[in-house]
């Protein structure tokens, strides 16, 4: 038996962050990642994980305590640990929740399926945010602390239609039991449930989805089966993915970049410089080649606020890491001022702490625009779900020769399948063709990004 200290990890842009909940006791049993603490700031909460398992010994903060990035939060008896005196636990990245529960769904299994810890910021400037990460929500999120989300969600209760009698309009545990009591006894109905009866009643004004509830099945019905818990990660990608799929109006364009003689540049390259230990995969030089597209198509580079478009004037490009928890999206910074070999070891580092689940909040935050390249594995085209508040996307698929015909002669050319998700709130299907028609004129011939 060890004993192990969970500090608060980074946090982000924030300097002091409040407690608001506590979400274990002594003696309480922990796993690694499960959540310890909740802190907020004026803008965002998130919860606070455990590096470690093992059993709660001493509760360093109480409930109002400031904390900041290194403040001991728990000590830990676990095993596996250096001992003597206390081993400083690595902490693990903290997951922002929502000041709220996720978008609003209509129907109650809608909401029973939303995770608990789904990321739903109020502000831009939040920093911590995981993959697939929002910083903005176009809706008004109700205030609710993890437990009370929880709390509505197994009784499938809309929070976003309930009134908070807590500070700052925050919905706690009675507001929770008071509405459902009220929806029992009729004097109330859920906005799902007047919708139901709308439409029933042949109106309805497409208030709510109006879906059919989702399948209840018992599989062991019909086979043997096993159960696990599904990870942290993959809960908090799914209900991005999820909102961004509903809430953005996605089209998909296909297009295949001719890189043969990129790809024959990037081999020798990396036969080169053999002892740099850089290795240089596609993926950089499609970074670049994006950068190049971005600044062409501003619009690809923006986001939308409300009325506004936002032009950003930085290159931060995201990309789509697979990991043994699931899918993260670390972020290369100012991607425009970096060569292929600075963005080549950056990509291997932080793909690395991805996999090792040590990426701080802020190396997955500010994206502009989002690759998720699965050349390295295979397949041809895909439909890759934009990063909102992002408005752009790209997918890429493994390169093979194709015979392509050159006006005389069909040749043997290294084609990269491209896929390009776009938003068309902001983006037309005619820009978007040109931004791909542009891309592979680069990836064709990188020259091009000196006219
Ligand atoms: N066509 C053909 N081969 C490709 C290729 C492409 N488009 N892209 C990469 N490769 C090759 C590389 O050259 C490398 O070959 P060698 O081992 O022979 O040198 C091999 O595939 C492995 O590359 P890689 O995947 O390790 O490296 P990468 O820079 O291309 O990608 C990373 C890094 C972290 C993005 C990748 O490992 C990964 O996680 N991809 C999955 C992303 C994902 O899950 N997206 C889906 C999101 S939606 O659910």
């Amino acid at each position: 038996m060890a004993t192990i200290e969970i500090q608060v990890p980074d946090i982000g842009d924030f300097d002091e962050v409040t407690v608001i909940e506590l979400m274990v006791k002594i003696g309480d049993t922990v796993r690694s990642e499960q959540s310890l603490i909740t802190v907020e700031s004026d803008k965002a909460s998130m919860e606070i994980p455990s590096s470690h398992a093992g059993v709660v010994k001493e509760l360093k903060v109480k409930l109002g305590d400031k904390v900041k990035e290194g403040t001991l939060i728990v000590v830990l008896e676990g095993e596996g640990a250096v001992a003597a005196p206390a081993a400083k636990a690595s902490p693990a990245a903290p997951v922002p929740t929502p000041a709220a529960t996720s978008i609003a769904p209509a129907a109650p299994v809608a909401i029973a399926q939303a995770a608990p810890v789904s990321v739903a910021t109020a502000s831009a400037a939040v920093a911590p945010v995981p993959a697939h990460q929002p910083t903005a929500l176009a809706l008004d999120l109700p205030h609710a602390s993890p437990s009370v989300r929880k709390f509505a969600r197994e009784l499938g209760v809309p929070l976003n239609e309930v009134k908070g009698s807590g500070p700052k309009g925050r919905i706690v545990e009675a507001d929770v039991q008071a509405f459902t009591r009220s929806v029992m006894s009729g004097t109330v109905q859920t906005a799902a449930g007047a919708a139901q009866n709308k439409s029933a009643a042949g109106g309805g004004d497409g208030a709510g989805l109006g879906l059919i509830p989702w399948p209840v099945v018992d599989f062991t019905k019909f086979g043997p089966v096993e159960r696990k818990d599904r990870s942290r990660i993959k809960k908090i990608s799914a209900s991005n993915l999820h909102r961004n799929w509903v809430m953005i109006p996605h089209v998909t364009n296909h297009d295949d970049a001719d890189i043969t003689d990129l790809e024959a540049f990037r081999v020798s390259t990396n036969k080169e410089n053999e002892k740099s230990g850089i290795k240089v995969t596609m993926l950089a030089f499609l970074i670049k080649a994006c950068v190049a597209a971005l600044k062409k198509f501003p619009e690809f580079n923006s986001s939308i606020d409300g009325d506004q478009l936002v032009y950003k004037q930085y290159f931060h490009i995201g990309f789509a890491a697979d990991t043994p928890n699931g899918l993260m999206v670390p972020v290369i910074r100012d991607a425009d001022k970096k060569g292929i070999f600075q963005i080549s070891t950056e990509m291997g580092e932080l793909a690395k702490k991805a996999r090792d689940g040590k990426l701080s909040p802020a190396e997955m935050s500010g994206a502009s625009f989002t690759i998720s390249s699965l050349g390295g594995i295979g397949g041809r085209y895909f439909t890759p779900i934009i990063n909102a508040p992002e408005v752009a996307i790209l997918g890429v698929c493994k390169s093979q020769m194709e015979p392509v015909w050159d006006g005389k002669a069909f040749m043997p050319r290294l084609m990269l399948p491209l896929s390009l998700s776009w938003d068309h709130r902001v983006i037309d299907g005619a820009a978007a063709a040109r931004f791909n028609v542009y891309l592979a004129q680069i990836l064709g011939d990188f020259r091009r990004v000196l006219l």
